[in-house]
């Protein structure tokens, strides 16, 4: 078993100049990764319409979401709609939970064709997110890197190979990016797992603040 719960012991000094993740490169063996690829790409991608300073577009990546149906996740501008969780994803999910002991309601899929399509630089910061639970991104397909960057810092590339596993421990401060890398032609799927307040725990845990009422079962916040 990973102890996982070191991550959030690192030194200070450590955390304010570094990303504080933790990168697997074999997570999956080369076989598993090229099967789970294969099954996640019949997966419905859609082109997502997202709002970026006010303006919409239709970035070229394409994505979908898996989830607890209760749940709704929303990021710039963007409502994903919530697929009940498939065998090839909700294999994965067990894999990382055993990993990690975390445990995951929403996972997002990004399908990225070739190089010529990124994810901009965002931070993943919706009031939504349960910052306690790590992300966990899982990588199929091409290579692709991923770059950290914060203000005054040396920004960090990290490459993320098929099969790899990437931890985010809360990146309040830093913001992550998969720029263009135009000479890549083969597409790449990744999966983001987080752990998402519904907006009915939030109604509760609003009740519970104004009347005091009773603590209700919640889904995880200790
Ligand atoms: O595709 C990736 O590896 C990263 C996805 C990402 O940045 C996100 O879902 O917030």
């Amino acid at each position: 078993m990973f102890h996982y719960k070191s991550i959030a012991q690192v030194d200070t000094l450590f955390a304010l100049s570094s990303p504080n993740i933790i990168h697997m490169p074999n997570f999956y063996s080369q076989k598993e990764s090229n099967e789970m690829f294969t099954k996640l790409s019949k997966c419905p991608f859609k082109q997502p319409i997202i709002k970026v300073s006010g303006k919409s577009y239709r970035p070229l990546r394409k994505s979908c979401s898996y989830g607890d149906m209760s749940l709704e996740y929303e990021y710039s501008g963007h409502c994903e709609l919530l697929l009940p969780w498939n065998r090839t994803v909700l294999k994965i999910k067990s894999d990382v939970e055993k990993k990690n002991g975390f445990e995951y309601n929403f996972v997002l899929l990004n399908f990225c064709e070739s190089g010529h399509a990124k994810i901009g630089a965002h931070k993943d910061d919706e009031a939504s997110l349960d910052q306690s639970a790590d992300i966990a991104t899982l990588s199929f397909g091409a290579c692709r890197d991923m770059i950290f960057s914060k203000k005054g810092c040396k920004s960090v590339r990290q490459a993320l190979e098929a099969g790899s596993l990437l931890l985010m421990h809360e990146q309040k401060e830093w913001t992550h990016a998969i720029p263009l890398h135009l000479c890549v032609k083969e597409p790449r799927i990744s999966l983001t797992f987080r752990r998402v307040w519904s907006s009915l725990q939030q109604s509760l845990d609003e009740m519970e603040h104004d009347y005091s009422i009773p603590p209700c079962k919640r889904l995880r916040r200790e």
